[in-house]
This record gives structure tokens, C-alpha cells and sequence, in this order.
């Protein structure tokens, strides 16, 4: 029998003037989904279910983390899905401080006794997450992804990172803040 669990992330937020550009420019895009402005965010380690009395000890983990507060910039978009695509998303540039915290992050929920998964760390802001879509709308996708890879430049100050859980019960799902930990040395 699967234990009663709490699905849970850890992830970053965005600055309310960043989530609403990002939500229009997700609506330009015509997506067949979009995720709702409030719901956006980058997400460092997904944990999926966990039980409620091991969170303590993930909760004090990354209570225990020190590291430097930094900048990311969102920038290009993608798509994950290759022949069909069910998501697309804004990019991040490349920040070693968002690799260091991701790593540092990973390994602490690991040794607080956390099982992620050993997936690639794509840092990424989604924006739709929808059925895997046909060729003719994969290429307009496909398209609006490369016009818009030059395009939306934002700089934001990272200053904490927080504990979310994730509620699919309704539709869209909605994400609650449990904690959320400053960044400090
Ligand atoms: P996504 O935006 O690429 O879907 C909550 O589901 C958050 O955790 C989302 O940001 C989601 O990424 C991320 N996540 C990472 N791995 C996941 C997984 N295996 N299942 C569901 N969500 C995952």
C-alpha cells in the first residue's frame, strides 16, 4: 500500500511584475493550456509524495542551507515533447549560483532522506502544460518558440527559496506555500 503523502517541490517564485508578463506572453502564445499567474514558478527539487512526518526533517535540511542570495535573468522559451509537445516554458540564463543552490539543495534533501529524481536539472518557468499536441499545432509552437527566443529579458533578485505543495485537485492545480528559507552565507 502506497503511503499517505503530501506531494511536494521546492522551488523559486517570481516577482508579481515578471509573473504577469510571463502571463501575457503566454496568452500571445495561444497555448492550449496556460498555467495561472499566481501558479508560476521555477521548481529546484520536485519530491512528489512524501508522508507527513518525514517533512520535518526535509524542512530542517533546507533550513540548514547556506548560500548566497542571486540574480536570474528569464530568458527564450522551449518546449518539452519532442515529436508532440505538452509543455512550454520560459528559460533561465545561466547562473552557476541557481546550479550551486539546485546541487546543494538536491544532496541535503538526499542525505535528510529524500528520493528525487535523478532527472537533469533543465532550470525552466512553465507557462502551459497541455495534451500532447498534433503536428500542425507542434509546428506553429515550434515557430512561436523560435521568435521568441530572443525575446523578454528580465533580471529578478533571488532572495529565498520556498516549500511548496502541490494540490491536483481542482483544475488547474494550485501550489501552498509551507516555508519558505532566505538565502544568507
Ligand atoms: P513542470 O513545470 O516542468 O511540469 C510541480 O509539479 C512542479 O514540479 C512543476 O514545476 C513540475 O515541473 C515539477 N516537476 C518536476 N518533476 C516532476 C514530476 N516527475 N512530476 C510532476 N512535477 C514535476
Amino acid at each position: 500500500r502506497r503511503p499517505e503523502g503530501w506531494r511536494v517541490f521546492f522551488g523559486l517564485d517570481l516577482p508579481v511584475h515578471l509573473r504577469n508578463r510571463l502571463a501575457v506572453e503566454a496568452l500571445a502564445l495561444r497555448l492550449p493550456r496556460r498555467v495561472a499567474p499566481e501558479d508560476l514558478h521555477l521548481t529546484l527539487v520536485f519530491l512528489g509524495e512524501v508522508p507527513p512526518d518525514r517533512l520535518q526533517a526535509l524542512h530542517e535540511a533546507a533550513e540548514a542551507l547556506s548560500m548566497p542570495g542571486f540574480a536570474l535573468r528569464i530568458e527564450g522559451l522551449g518546449l518539452f515533447g519532442r515529436s508532440a509537445p505538452n509543455a512550454l516554458w520560459a528559460g533561465l540564463a545561466p547562473e552557476p549560483a541557481l546550479e550551486a543552490l539546485q546541487a546543494k539543495l538536491e544532496t541535503a534533501l538526499r542525505r535528510a532522506g529524500a528520493t528525487p529524481e535523478k532527472r537533469r536539472f533543465v532550470p525552466h518557468i512553465t507557462l502551459g502544460r497541455f495534451p500532447p499536441q498534433p503536428p500542425e499545432e507542434a509546428a506553429r509552437l515550434e515557430r512561436a518558440v523560435v521568435a521568441g527566443s530572443g525575446t523578454g529579458s528580465d533580471l529578478f533578485e533571488v532572495r529565498d527559496f520556498i516549500l511548496f505543495r502541490s494540490h491536483l485537485g481542482g483544475d488547474p492545480p494550485h501550489y501552498e506555500e509551507l516555508a519558505r528559507y532566505p538565502l544568507r552565507t
